[in-house]
């Protein structure tokens, strides 16, 4: 692997295993400050913790995260080694966002932006608060433009050849990331900014949140995406076996770049100000975007079976036994995997107008979004880095931190368990997300929330070891023996058909692509637009 490349990508997993560390640390403290068990100084109370831990590790780890994994793989697979233009872009995207996280964080940090990793109108946060999320959204642009400019090089150093599988992979991802966040900078620039600067007076709240979840249900899926990459193209290589099949893998993606942006209504189902007919289009298309996740459970299944049977399994589930259960590159992300069958089944119920009258806003959606991008999500990532940082770094994964990170795998699915398990039933108790205790003690129903409450503490504890075992695992790996280990990127199976050319017109899919944004999201916002209901002053929240 290409040595200056490989600087970039450590930078990139450094960040995002330092804000893992810090998100950590305020996960863990704002549930004991929630529950009373402590009292931290200078006022820092359980909304600042909460917005630290949200923004660090939904925000911070996982972006960080997934632009060094994508850098990686572009650099490896689109002619081994970054263009001189692309490897500085790759650099100013990283000093533009690791600027703007600082700022962002400090003012976190400070109490001068307890909004939550949402930041929601009419809640104010300092105007720098918001100025670093931009810098943080424009960095990650640069970094994304630098890995198009890439592509587009070795398309036509290489013409009529098919893409390598990762790198298109990378670039739909990215393009999905490019539409969708123009909602947030919109939001951010042209909302936010001049409110809390007392540019303006007030704000049109409705108007900023459906900008926000135009935004926010595509960010879900930039997160799922990587992790879709290592399903699709890595876990193949791991196991012994090959990829079911390129156009598939390519289709699915295509779907998830269509279908993933306008559906942001799906957050929204319980606001007033957008007209059910909307509503209902919105979620007719969030079905649609369970297509590629069950094609990929599909393929996923056909991976694992051909291989299995080539080895000789017999039966049914022979294929699970001769699975590398004691390779943790395989046996974190299949984890991640598994739990993505109960997670992604909350995540239809969430989407289910009636059903979401029972579940949003209580603690069944922290439940959902635990299993999905703190399990799925987050165990996917720490199954990439324990070969991603040895073969970047020129070393070696070695036998103790392969059998530490199972461990600390098993350590993570148990803490999710007690937490997310009981984040799902007090939910659908009523118990409330994102509100301090003291809201609420009073109310009668409070008592009887209080044993999963003790539950989901123990939880954050042993996910908070989890954490710390992660960690030690990544200072373990950039001080492991020198070696060499290869970049294990799977191949096609020979029986699978020729991928159609028409998979690679981006301009096709780019226009579907907008097309379907318009379709869902003019009319509403002509409505917010120009609708009489009066701005917000807001709420400063320092
Ligand atoms: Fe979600 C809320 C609907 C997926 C994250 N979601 C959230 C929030 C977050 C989040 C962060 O419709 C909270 C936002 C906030 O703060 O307010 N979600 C869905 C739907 C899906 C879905 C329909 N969500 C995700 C993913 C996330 C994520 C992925 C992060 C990475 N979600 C919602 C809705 C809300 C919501 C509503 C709003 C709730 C409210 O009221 O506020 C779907 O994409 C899920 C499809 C997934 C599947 C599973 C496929 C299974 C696979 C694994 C195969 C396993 C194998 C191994 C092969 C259909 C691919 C098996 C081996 C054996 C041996 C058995």
């Amino acid at each position: 692997f290409d040595s200056k490349d490989g600087k970039l990508v450590v930078a990139h997993i450094l960040v995002a295993f330092i804000a893992l560390l810090i998100g950590g640390i305020a996960g863990l403290l704002q549930t004991m400050v929630k529950s009373g068990t402590i009292k931290l100084p200078y006022s820092i109370g359980y909304y600042e913790l909460l917005t630290a831990h949200g923004v660090l590790m939904a925000i911070v780890f996982t972006t960080y995260f997934i632009i060094g994994f994508l850098y990686s793989g572009v650099s490896y697979t689109l002619g081994g080694k970054l263009l001189p233009v692309v490897h500085r872009m790759g650099w100013t995207g990283f000093g533009l966002m690791t600027a703007g996280t600082v700022l962002g964080v400090a003012m976190v940090l400070t109490g001068k932006a307890s909004v939550l990793y949402t930041f929601y109108a009419p809640l104010k946060a300092s105007p720098y608060f918001y100025i670093g999320l931009a810098l943080l959204v424009v960095g990650s642009w640069i970094s994304g433009w630098g890995l198009f400019y890439q592509y587009k090089y070795w398309k036509k150093t290489n013409p009529g050849k098919l893409s390598p599988l990762f790198a298109y992979m990378a670039v739909v991802t990215f393009l999905m990331w490019q539409i969708a966040t123009i909602g947030v900078a919109a939001e951010v620039l042209i909302q936010l900014i001049p409110w809390s600067f007392g540019w303006v007076e007030t704000i049109n709240v409705m108007l900023s949140r459906t900008l926000f979840w135009y935004f926010g249900h595509p960010l879900v899926y930039f997160w799922l995406m990587p992790a879709y990459i290592c399903w699709y193209v890595i876990i193949p290589k791991i196991i012994g076996g090959k990829i079911y099949s390129d156009a598939l893998a390519r289709l699915s993606f295509i779907l998830l770049l269509l279908f993933s942006i306008p559906v942001g209504f799906h957050h929204q189902l319980m606001e007033p100000g957008i007209s059910s007919f909307w509503k209902y289009v919105q979620v007719v298309l969030t079905f649609m975007v369970v297509i590629p996740s069950l094609m990929t459970a599909f393929s996923l299944f056909a991976t694992f079976e051909i291989n299995g049977r080539a080895k000789g399994a017999k039966g049914l589930f022979g294929w699970v036994k001769v699975l590398p259960w004691k390779d943790v590159r395989f046996f974190a992300p299949f984890m991640g995997m598994l739990i993505f069958i109960p997670a992604g089944a909350g995540g239809l119920i969430n989407a289910s107008n009636q059903m979401n009258a029972v579940v949003h806003n209580t603690l069944w959606v922290t439940g959902h979004f635990h299993l999905t991008v703190a399990t799925s999500v987050a165990l996917t990532f720490f199954g990439i880095t324990y070969w991603l940082l040895p073969v970047v770094t020129g070393r070696i994964l070695t036998l103790r931190m392969n059998k530490w990170g199972i461990i600390q795998t098993i350590v993570w699915c148990v803490g999710m368990f007690f937490m997310s398990g009981a984040m799902h039933l007090v939910g659908l108790f009523g118990a409330p997300r994102r509100t301090a205790f003291t809201t609420y003690e009073n109310q009668a129903d409070a008592a009887n929330w209080m044993p999963y409450y003790v539950f989901m503490a123990i939880g954050g504890m042993v996910l908070f070891i989890g954490v710390l075992m992660m960690v030690v695992n990544v200072v373990a790996m950039l001080r492991a023996p020198k070696g060499v280990e290869a970049y294990p990127l799977g191949e096609a199976m020979e029986s699978a058909e020729a991928t159609p050319v028409y998979l690679d017109r981006w301009r096709i899919w780019i226009a579907l692509s907008v097309l379907l944004i318009l379709f869902a999201y003019t009319i509403p916002l002509i409505d917010m637009i120009s609708s009489s209901v009066p701005g917000s002053k807001g709420f400063i929240t320092w």
